[in-house]
């Protein structure tokens, strides 16, 4: 997979170069370009920034030096092995499309990422607009909070891509289990000593009995969700439960509702 990162901070992607991912570029299987977005500015003072049409507080990024940059790196599409066609690029923005795990499983298929960091308050939407006709563009948010640029979003978003690409884990079953807890936060975990300042290891866990052990997560992982989060459980198709996670669930206010009209769905009886 090729990675391309346009930033007007490009120290702030060193972190790639390190462990999983820097011995995946080291091997090869990921080719990881940093561009330093003044390269591409024309003024004596590399100006990035400007006031915002219309007013409002803060700044945003110019159209040129991004659009000089785009035609670089999207032009760079028949030099490279692999990337023939546009890549895919994408925008981090507290305004973007959520980053989900299937997201991730998305962009993991593709075979060439290209990464526009806005600082400020963002890029001038001419620039997406722009880009928009020449490739795929994705605005995405890492959640709902504002970081200081689209850096540390980065980081993030390669991070949880790379490891799904092959040969990136040498341990393939680690990502296995992912898609088997689709939808349900995980429980709590242990490991050795069995005691350790006066705290036990559930004993079921030490008891070899596997359905049980399975059962007992199954609730530690159903209980986790009702309390953390509610949105995963209304999304849970009530078909997939068993009587066990109904109860489960009921000790936690939820309940399945009157399919009068529609799909059969959990909602969560509060007084
Ligand atoms: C950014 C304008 C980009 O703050 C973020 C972000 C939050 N969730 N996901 C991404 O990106 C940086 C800030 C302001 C554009």
């Amino acid at each position: 997979m090729r990675l391309d990162v346009v930033s007007i901070f490009p120290d702030y992607l060193a972190p790639l170069r390190l462990s999983l991912i820097g011995r995946a570029v080291e091997d090869g299987l990921i080719q990881l370009n940093v561009h330093d977005l003044r390269r591409w500015t024309t003024d004596r003072h590399r100006t990035v920034d400007d006031s915002p049409y219309g007013g409002g507080a803060g700044m945003l990024m110019r159209p040129e030096p991004w659009g000089a940059a785009l035609d670089d790196v999207l032009g760079e599409a028949d030099q490279s092995p692999g990337t023939a066609g546009p890549p895919r690029v994408v925008v981090p923005t507290p305004s973007g499309t959520p980053f989900t795990q299937r997201l991730a499983h998305e962009l993991a298929a593709e075979p060439w990422l290209v990464f526009a960091c806005g600082r400020y308050e963002g890029l001038d939407q001419r620039v997406i607009d722009a880009a928009g006709e020449r490739a795929r563009v994705t605005e995405v948010s890492l959640g709902d909070y504002v970081l200081g640029g689209g850096e540390v979003a980065v980081l993030a978003i390669v991070e949880a891509v790379a490891r799904l690409l092959p040969g990136v884990i040498g341990n393939a079953e680690s990502l296995v289990h992912e898609s088997h807890t689709d939808g349900l936060l995980e429980g709590p975990a242990y490991t050795k000593p069995p005691s350790w300042r006066g705290r036990e290891v559930p004993p079921v866990l030490l008891s070899g009995n596997h359905a049980q052990i399975a059962r007992w997560r199954r609730d530690q992982s159903l209980r986790r969700t009702a309390d953390r989060r509610p949105d995963l459980v209304a999304a849970l198709p009530p078909g997939t439960l068993d009587g066990r996670d109904l109860e489960v669930l009921a000790e936690r206010g939820w309940t399945v509702g009157d399919a009068a009209e529609g799909e059969a769905r959990l909602v969560r009886l509060d007084w």
